[in-house]
Parts: structure tokens; sequence; C-alpha cells
């Protein structure tokens, strides 16, 4: 049962790997992909989240470490990375250095993940992953399950069956000379399509599948609503502002030719917006944070005077530190 369960985790990570945080009632499901720079939400409730920032300058794996550093080991870490980030040596940090440094982080995070997949999907280190022998990897444990369980196994309203037709249909747009087969390159863009612009069609079509629960091949206001949106069943309860301000956004800017619908074009307009450069915004907003003199560069005490705006450590997550205290 557990070996299932891990299995199981590994087939839900697999089909949703870019899809954002868990929709709890009161929280924001995110669809936008392009170029996402964290699995976090930059925003929650307009409250700013830290732990964005963290993983968009660091990276996630990285980020993680930092939390358990103590605030003087965080700095010190923190210094000789903004002796990388200033390529030109010239003592400070440009914007346009730090959105460099910033896409090095999300290039380095997607390499690893993607070669940590490979080796466990290949373990034997072939040159190339055959569809069959990545589905019974991934998915083989289904030929052990009775009848019944299939129908009631499901995740995300999703069945077994359909989740590997799906990964069949984005293996087999990733797989770009056609011999069922994935190198390591096409394997990346099989993990992370929202990556490489010849997989905009399967991103598009997974998150219109994922939001038209009646299957018209459009997307109703209430459908997109209800995607982000689970709370709300009761007629008693409010919803939140933000739901009100989707409404809005739906009718004012996603339903481009008012039709009442989103369309797979309008649906790629929003969630792989063209004109939007994260790692751009991103370092704008690192520099907004931590410029105590306006100069729109940042010197090394500047940013390490901020440091917790950079990166973690157990100063800036209490709860780490109350696990870390307990070792004591
Ligand atoms: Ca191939
Ligand atoms: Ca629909
Ligand atoms: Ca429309
Ligand atoms: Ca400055």
């Amino acid at each position: 049962m557990q070996a299932r369960n891990v299995v199981k985790a590994v087939v839900v990570m697999v089909v949703v790997v870019c899809a954002a945080a868990k929709p709890a009632d009161e929280e924001k499901k995110n669809r936008v992909y392009n170029e996402k720079l964290s699995d976090e939400e930059h925003f929650i409730h307009d409250e700013h989240n830290p732990d964005y920032d963290h993983e968009a300058f660091l990276g996630e794996d990285e980020a993680r470490t930092f939390d358990q550093l103590t605030p003087e080991e965080s700095r010190d870490r923190l210094s000789k990375i903004v002796d990388r980030i200033d390529s030109d040596n010239s003592g400070v940090v440009t914007e346009k250095e730090l959105q460099a440094w910033i896409e090095y982080t999300q290039k380095r995070y997607i390499n690893d993940d993607v070669k940590r997949q490979w080796s466990t999907n290949n373990p034997e280190n072939k040159d190339m992953l055959h569809w069959e022998d990545y589905k019974t990897r991934v998915y083989g444990f289904i030929d052990n399950m009775d009848q019944n369980e299939l129908d009631t196994e499901e995740d995300d309203g999703m069945s077994y069956q359909e989740m590997i037709k799906r990964d069949k249909r984005r293996w087999e747009a990733a797989d770009r000379d056609g011999d069922s087969t994935l190198t390591l390159e096409e394997f990346t863009d099989f993990l992370h399509p929202e990556e490489a612009t010849h997989m905009t069609h399967i991103v598009v079509l997974e998150t219109m599948e994922d939001i038209d629960k009646d299957n018209d091949g459009k997307i109703s206001l209430a459908e997109y609503i209800g995607d982000m949106y689970r709370g709300g069943h009761d007629d008693e309860s409010e919803e939140p502002s933000w739901v009100s301000s989707e409404r809005e956004q739906f009718t004012e800017f996603r339903d481009k030719n008012q039709d009442g619908f989103m369309d797979e074009e309008e649906v790629r307009a929003w969630i792989i917006p063209s004109d939007y450069n994260h790692a751009e915004a991103e370092a704008k907003h690192l520099i907004y944070e931590a410029d105590s003199d306006g100069n729109a560069e940042l010197t090394k005490d500047e940013i390490l005077e901020k440091y917790d705006v950079f990166v973690g450590s157990q100063a800036t997550d209490f709860g780490e530190a109350l696990v870390r205290h307990d070792e004591f």
C-alpha cells in the first residue's frame, strides 16, 4: 500500500508537474505558466510571500537549505553568491545581472529536476526512454488493481486510464522525431512543456480539460471560477473579494471576443502571456526591496542588509527554527 502511494505520488507529480499550489477553499489556484519562478504564489491574499522570492533567487532545493542556516551562515553564503551575480566584478549588482542570475537559477532547477526523473525512470541509463518502459514504471501498479479499485481510485477527478492517455499524448508531442522514445532533451519537454514553444498546445489543452467540466470544449465563467475557488457551495457564506474581481477579469479581459466563454486562443493568452518576463519582474522587485539609496543598483552591503528578502534562514522561518531547537 505504501509503495503504491509512493508510485501514486510520482504519477500525480508527473501529471500535474507544473500545476500550481493545491487548491484550498480560500486559496486561489494559479494557472499562469510562462516561466513561473517558483511553485509558491508571490502574493497570497495581497500579502507578500517571501518563499516565492527565495525560490526564484536560489531555486527550490537551495532555498530549503538556507532555511536551515543561522542568520550568520545565511549572510555568509549569500555574500559568496553576490560575487557570482556581479559578473563584471564592478562591485554593484545591476538589474540585468540580477535578471540573468534568476534565469540561470530557473534553468538549473529544471535541469536538476529532469536529471532526477531521468535516472529514476531510466535506471540502466540508456540513451532513450521508451514509452512502454516509462508507462510500466509509472503506472505498472495498475495491473495489480482489480476493476473495482480502478474505478474508484481517482486523483483530481481523473482516472488512471485518463492520466495515461494524457501522458501518452504529451509524450507524443515531446517525441519530435516520432520514434516513440524520448531522448533526455525530448524528456525535458515532456516534463516541462511550459518551457518549449512546440509544446504550448499541449499545455493549453491540458489546462482546458482540467477546467472544462461539462466537456463542451470551452470554459464558462462558472467553470473558470469553479477551478480556482472551491468554496461558496452554501449560499450563506460570502465569497472573498478576489473571487468577484476574477469574475470581472473573465468578463472584461479573458473573454476577449465577449461570447461568454474562453476558447483555446483565449486560454492560451491567459496562461501563457507573451508580454511578461517573470525574471525581469522579479529582478525589479528584489532591487526595489533592497535598494536603500535608491540608485537602482545593489551593493553587497545593501543585499546583505536585507538578506531575508533574498534567502531564508532560521530567523525568517519560525517553524524550522523550532524544529532545530528541539534537536539540542
Ligand atoms: Ca524521439
Ligand atoms: Ca465548458
Ligand atoms: Ca470568448
Ligand atoms: Ca543601491
